[in-house]
């Protein structure tokens, strides 16, 4: 891997870094690539139940790399490669969570929106510029943003390019908290861990099912909810013989 670092700082728990600090961590086609194989192993890899993504503390990503050039005349933004990638991203089956520091711009900022959990640096300012250069968020800014933070508030983060600091993201729902740039990694680890401990069956339908209400009318979700109530597996089994028997449950993932 050229631009990302990947470690696993703890049990179940992988983090995955980006690691182009020369250009802010700008998302060029490869470190896209480069992400995306490492979530595609992540999805098989039955020790891994969450990862962590961040950047540095200056950067967590200032989005699409824009001095990356148009390859064999086809604008870098519709290359397949670039769109593949954000879509493996967006389907990573498993618990994402982002520890944000500094900027996280255009499709930095739309990253963490794929991301499930957002802890946020004091020093975290995120934004969507692509007006500025006579773009806009295609990499589904322009759909996510809204229905994380509401029509108006897109509206002027999008239309006056301004960044919003990591208090406001946390008020507008783009993070659920703020820590000292110091902690804001550590802090990502501590809930990845807390999440890795469940069954990975159970993590990953709560976050199939949280995200079917972006896609789906409430209806026809609650439907799909109500017929999981025949939900039966190993590790629920196990999670109620834990209970009762007053013990740690052992999840195994079946
Ligand atoms: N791409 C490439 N290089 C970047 C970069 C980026 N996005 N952002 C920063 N860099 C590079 C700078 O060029 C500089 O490189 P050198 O000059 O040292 O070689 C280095 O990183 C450090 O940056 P600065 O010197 O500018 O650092 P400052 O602290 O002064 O400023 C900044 C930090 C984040 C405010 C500034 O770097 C900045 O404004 N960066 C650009 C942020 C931006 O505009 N992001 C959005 C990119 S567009 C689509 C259409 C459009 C899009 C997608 C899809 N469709 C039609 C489907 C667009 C998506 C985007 O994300």
């Amino acid at each position: 891997m050229k631009y990302i670092a990947v470690e696993k700082p703890r049990t179940h728990v992988l983090t995955i870094r980006l690691d182009r600090p020369q250009a802010l961590n700008a998302l060029s086609k490869l470190l896209l690539v480069e992400v995306a194989d490492v979530l595609k192993a992540a999805e098989d890899d039955e020790e891994v139940r969450c990862v962590v993504l961040t950047g540095n503390d200056r950067a967590f990503s200032a989005g699409a790399d824009i001095k990356e050039m148009p390859e064999g005349g086809i604008p870098m933004w519709g290359e397949k490669g670039r769109l593949q990638s954000w879509r493996t991203i967006d389907n990573f089956r498993k618990p994402l969570i982002a520890a944000v520091n500094g900027w996280a711009l255009g499709g930095g900022c739309e990253l963490v929106t794929l991301c499930d959990i957002v802890v946020a640096g004091e020093n975290a300012r995120l934004g969507t510029p692509e007006v500025k250069i006579a773009a806009f968020a295609g990499d589904g800014g322009t759909q996510r943003i809204p229905r994380i933070v509401g029509r108006t508030r897109a509206m002027l983060m999008q239309l006056t390019g301004e960044p919003i600091d990591a208090n406001t993201a946390c008020a507008w729902g783009l993070a659920v908290e703020v820590t000292p740039v110091e902690k804001t990694v550590d802090r990502a680890i501590e809930i990845a861990a807390t999440v890795a401990k469940w069954s990975p069956i159970a993590t990953r339908m709560i976050k199939e099912e949280i995200r079917m209400n972006e896609t789906m009318p409430l209806d026809e979700s609650l439907s799909l909810e109500r017929k999981l109530l025949l939900w039966q597996t190993e590790d629920h089994d196990e999670g109620i013989a834990a209970f009762i028997e007053k013990r740690q449950p052992r999840f195994k993932g079946r």
